[in-house]
């Protein structure tokens, strides 16, 4: 199989280059060109490990010319799944000086999801920490080796155990000469989508519409060389690489602190320690952290902005974050294939606590249809679909997926139902599969969540579709409460006193302790459904 490539009709191509957005930057350069500037700046705290630009580019150019001389020829795909360590970046940075392609896989990831990515890049390369988070790596490269047999080279960052023929990180260095720069309009790397459907597809990013779409994000967020972002998600998940993330504040000069973990323990001293001045979250891990501030004696007053994407913030939690955390919410919505939205800055309270902001470009096309593919009016829900200078035409070999996931004329079928408001202001519904039908009525999963947040013992919920013999769906709430004690049926009454249509009232109530999420710490819809399946399976029996 040939090397990744992400084509755009030659038209689009350079109407994108001559409206300035792909400058025929890559990211060698944009590395190269801070190290020049601002050599002994840090760029990345990783604990007590603070690296300058100088030292990042030094590490990444010779773990390029390492990464060169294992014999992996241009194009080559390597399999990264570091955690919110420092070598993150000289790897990545090394690999794509050498013109080697990294593979994101999150540091959650296990056999199953790396061994997919591994057969579908066909991977040269394997690095991983030797541990991480509690988790041993080593074994699971053996297994992978079994599972992939084209990946030739594993390499551990830490220690390797020597028999196995593991490649410890500190050894993948070289001083030879490197190659010219990768051509800007080639994949620089291939993301993945988060799988909620299914195992995560592969998405090729270019250098030029990558950098184009956080370079244009650090506008949009106020990301300057003074900005000092906290990497408190999962490094190699795209909302926190390039929304701005990491990457914008590399490219700005700013400074990265990786945070070991998302928790308030671990980030709020990160805070106060490194006077953070941004940072991004999932909306679950927001709510932990409002929690968490009420009884803190961290400093957290450099925060300026926290941002929460990667799932609706709902309007009851977005009120919130001023008064808890004592700085601006931004709404991000995005998705490892492209467009991305935000509340700006200087938007009023309401569009920045009720949408999930507009797009990054002038030239994001949006459109959003009917099941028939026709527009709907404005404030109507439909599905989202969007083209771009900085959305994929095409998955990495995936012919299939491509053929559900794009039009005809190349728009990306997000997946997702919005609403379109007055300015381009995007108000997200929820994941076109994860609407309730009942009878008909289409419910809105998020919306409910809304209002079972407004009540006070309720700490997060999330609603899903059972099925039921007369309606065909009915939905069911999950529960977790502040304190034990609460009722579903003191639920069911708060939510029929909300004045909301009474077919939005859930036909069932489970309190839980905690909820299944995904490898980016999103709440997993799917395993939630699968829980309830089992749970009714269980009831039946019982009965029977
Ligand atoms: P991923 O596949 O991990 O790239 O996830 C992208 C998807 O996450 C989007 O298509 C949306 O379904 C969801 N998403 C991301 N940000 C938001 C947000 N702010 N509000 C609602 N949904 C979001
Ligand atoms: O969920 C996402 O994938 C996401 C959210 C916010 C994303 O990719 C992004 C911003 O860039």
């Amino acid at each position: 199989m040939s090397s990744p490539r992400q084509i755009w009709p030659e038209a689009f191509a350079a109407r994108y280059r001559a409206a300035g957005y792909w400058r025929g930057e890559t990211f060698p350069a944009m590395l190269r060109r801070q190290a020049a500037e601002r050599p002994d700046a840090v760029a990345i705290v990783d604990g007590e490990r603070r690296w300058t630009y100088g030292e990042l580019n030094r590490r990444a150019e010779a773990h390029a010319a390492g990464f060169l001389a294992l014999g992996l020829a241009p194009g080559a795909r390597v399999l990264v799944q570091l955690g919110n360590v420092a070598e993150f970046f000289s790897v990545v940075f090394g690999l794509f000086r050498a013109g080697l392609v990294p593979v994101y896989a999150l540091a959650a990831h296990r056999l199953a999801e790396v061994a997919h990515l591994a057969r579908r890049s066909e991977a040269a390369g394997y690095v991983a920490c030797d541990h991480y988070a509690g988790f041993d790596y080593r074994p699971l490269a053996r297994a992978l080796r079994v599972e992939a047999p084209a990946l030739r080279h594993v390499v551990i960052a830490g220690e390797g155990d020597g028999l196995d023929g593991f490649l410890p990180l500190d050894a993948v260095t070289g001083a030879g000469p490197l190659p010219d720069d990768p051509d800007p309009a080639s994949v620089a790397f291939l993301q993945i989508s988060g799988g909620s459907t299914g195992l995560p597809k592969l998405i090729p990013r270019t250098h030029d519409d990558y950098i184009y779409s956080f370079r244009a994000s650090n506008e949009i967020c106020g990301v300057t060389a003074r900005t000092v972002y906290l990497a408190a998600l999962p490094v190699a998940h795209n909302f926190p690489m390039s929304s701005p993330g990491h990457m914008g504040t590399l490219h700005a000069g700013g400074r990265v602190v990786l945070a070991p973990a998302p928790s308030p323990e671990v980030a709020f001293p990160l805070i106060a320690r490194e006077k953070v001045t941004l940072t991004g979250l999932v909306p679950p891990l927001a709510l932990l952290w409002m929690q968490a501030a009420a009884t803190t004696g961290h400093d957290l007053s450099s925060l300026e902005v926290l941002q929460v994407g990667g799932a609706k913030f709902a309007p009851e939690a977005a009120r919130r974050v001023r008064p808890t955390l004592g700085c601006a919410l931004q709404q991000v919505f995005g998705m490892a294939e492209g467009l991305v939205n935000y509340t700006r800055l200087d938007d009023p309270d309401a569009a920045v606590i009720e949408t999930q902001g507009r797009p990054i470009s002038p030239d994001d096309e949006v459109l959003v249809v009917d099941d028939l593919g026709h527009p709907v009016p404005d404030g109507t829900p439909g599905h989202l679909l969007t083209r771009g200078p900085y959305t994929i035409r095409a998955y990495y070999d995936d012919p299939a997926a491509n053929a559900r996931s794009f039009t005809a004329d190349g728009f990306y079928r997000t997946g997702d139902i919005v609403r379109r408001l007055p300015g381009g202001y995007l108000d997200v519904q929820g994941r076109a599969g994860d609407h309730i039908n009942r009878a008909g009525e289409k419910i809105s999963a998020e919306e409910v969540e809304d209002h079972l947040l407004a009540h006070p013992a309720i700490f997060d919920a999330a609603v899903v579709a059972m099925p039921d013999p007369m309606l065909g769906e009915r939905s069911c709430a999950f529960v977790i409460a502040k304190v034990p004690g609460l009722k579903a049926s003191e639920v069911k009454a708060f939510m029929r006193g909300r004045d909301i249509a009474p077919f939005k009232v859930p036909n069932q109530v489970v309190l839980v302790d905690a909820f299944a999420t995904t490898a980016a710490g999103k709440v997993s819809r799917k395993e939630l459904r699968a829980r309830l399946r089992d749970m009714l399976i269980a009831r039946e029996k019982e009965t029977a």
